[in-house]
This record gives structure tokens, sequence and C-alpha cells, in this order.
């Protein structure tokens, strides 16, 4: 059995972070496919947000952790990983503060804008969980869409600030997070400026099959479901 056992689903972006990173970090994993299998008493009595990705690992105090930012911290602390969460407080500080940042403000904004169209559920007291007719809910989604612009440049701008990664000259944790989130947008073919395009490029050149091998989970469900709706058309 390997050191880190984490369980995932393969069509998610927040699933890709992780499994990107242990790639990238050469850790010696096991990936558990969970699709159709969480939600059970076993799998809730580790995980009781019932929330992927899932690091199961000997070292931590109740033996698994879920939040893919948190799972990448836990296992750079661990294992000195600096090369991608700089031990200097303030570059820590700067890669911290784009993982927060991209929960808390653009991640919710991508979900509003893609899920719809990856057929996935939205959250409760939403617009598109709500009692509104489709127009209203079409309505909400390109606004999330629309609303995607002003987050995107403060990662430009603040965070990359004319140098090709968040981490420097090497991707961070937090480049991780962002370049997989940003793979979500291929499902409403979202306009990405040229330096998004030329950072996602570079992220994948730079980390090669550790990246490419489980982004195409993701574009593959991606395909598979822009296929299905140009069938239902
Ligand atoms: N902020 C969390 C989000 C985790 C999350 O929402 N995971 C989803 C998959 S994308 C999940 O497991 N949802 C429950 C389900 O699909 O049943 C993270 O970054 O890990």
């Amino acid at each position: 059995m390997a050191t880190h056992t984490l369980s995932i689903l393969k069509p998610s972006v927040n699933n890709l972070t992780t499994r990107i990173f242990v790639r990238a970090a050469g850790l010696d994993f096991d990936e558990v496919d969970v699709w159709g299998k969480k939600s059970t008493p076993e799998f809730l009595a580790k995980d009781p947000a019932d929330l992927t990705p899932l690091l199961e690992e000997a070292g931590l105090p109740k033996g698994a952790l879920w939040e893919s930012c948190a799972i990448m911290q836990y296992l750079c602390n661990k294992h000195g990983l600096d090369r991608f969460y700089p031990t200097d407080p303030g570059e820590r500080a700067m890669v911290d503060s784009a993982m927060f940042y991209l929960v808390g403000t653009l991640y919710p904004l991508v979900t509003r804008a893609t899920y719809p169209a990856l057929g996935f559920p939205q959250y409760a007291g939403e617009v598109g969980t709500s009692d509104a007719d489709d127009a209203m809910k079409v309505k909400a989604q390109q606004d999330a869409a629309a609303a995607l612009a002003g987050p995107l440049d403060v990662y430009r701008a603040w965070f990359l600030d004319g140098r090709q990664f968040i981490g420097g000259d090497h991707p961070s944790i937090a480049d991780i997070r962002f370049a997989a989130s940003l793979e979500f947008l291929r499902a409403i073919d979202y306009d990405l400026p040229a330096w998004a395009e030329e950072y996602m490029a570079s992220m994948e050149a730079a980390l090669g099959e550790a990246y490419t091998e489980p982004a195409t989970d993701v574009r593959g469900y991606i395909d598979y479901v822009k296929s299905q709706a140009l069938q239902q058309a």
C-alpha cells in the first residue's frame, strides 16, 4: 500500500489539483476513484464533509484530510517541498492569498458559470437550484461568467505581476490550483485572455505528464458533455 491514498472524482478540478500535485512532487500515492462510492457510512466516517479530494496518510491526526489546498500545504510541509510552497513568510503569504482568493472568490463564480454546462449540481440557495424559471437561470449563469473577468485579471496584475508563475520561475501550489480551475472554463468556451492561455500552456509545459495525464480526465469529461449537448440541440 502506498504512503498516500487519494480518493478522487476524475471529472473534478478540485480533485485535479491534488492529482497534478502528487505527480509533480513525485510522491508515492494510490488513487481510488470514488465515483458512485461516496456517501457511505465508511466514507463519511473518515470524511464527514463527503467531499473529494480526500487524502489518507498515517501522519494525520485523524488519518484523513479534505480540501485540495490544505492537502497540498500539508504535503509540502511534511516533505519539505519548498519549490512548490516557499518558506519565506512573505512569499508563502502570497501563495496562500492566491489560493484563498481562488477558493473564496474565483471558484464560486466558476461553479455558477460552468456547472450548468457540466451537469454538476449547484449549491442550495443559488438561482440555479431555486424555483426561478429557465431564463433567470441562464441569466445567472451569464452574469457569473461575465463577473469572472475581474478576479481573473487580479491574478494577472497582482499575483503574476509579470512573472511566469505565482511561484516565480517555478509553479507553486497556488499555480496548480489556479490552472486546474481554469480547465473548467473550456466547458463554456470562455474567451480566456491571451495571457491566461499562455499561462496555462506554460503550466502544462513546466509540469509535463504530471499535468497532462490527470487533466485528460477533466478534458475528456468536458468533451463528453459538449458532445451530448450538441446531440440534444
Ligand atoms: N474546496 C474543496 C471543494 C471540494 C468539492 O467540492 N469536491 C466535490 C467534487 S468537485 C465533491 O466531492 N462533491 C461531492 C459530490 O460530488 O458528491 C476543495 O478544494 O477540495
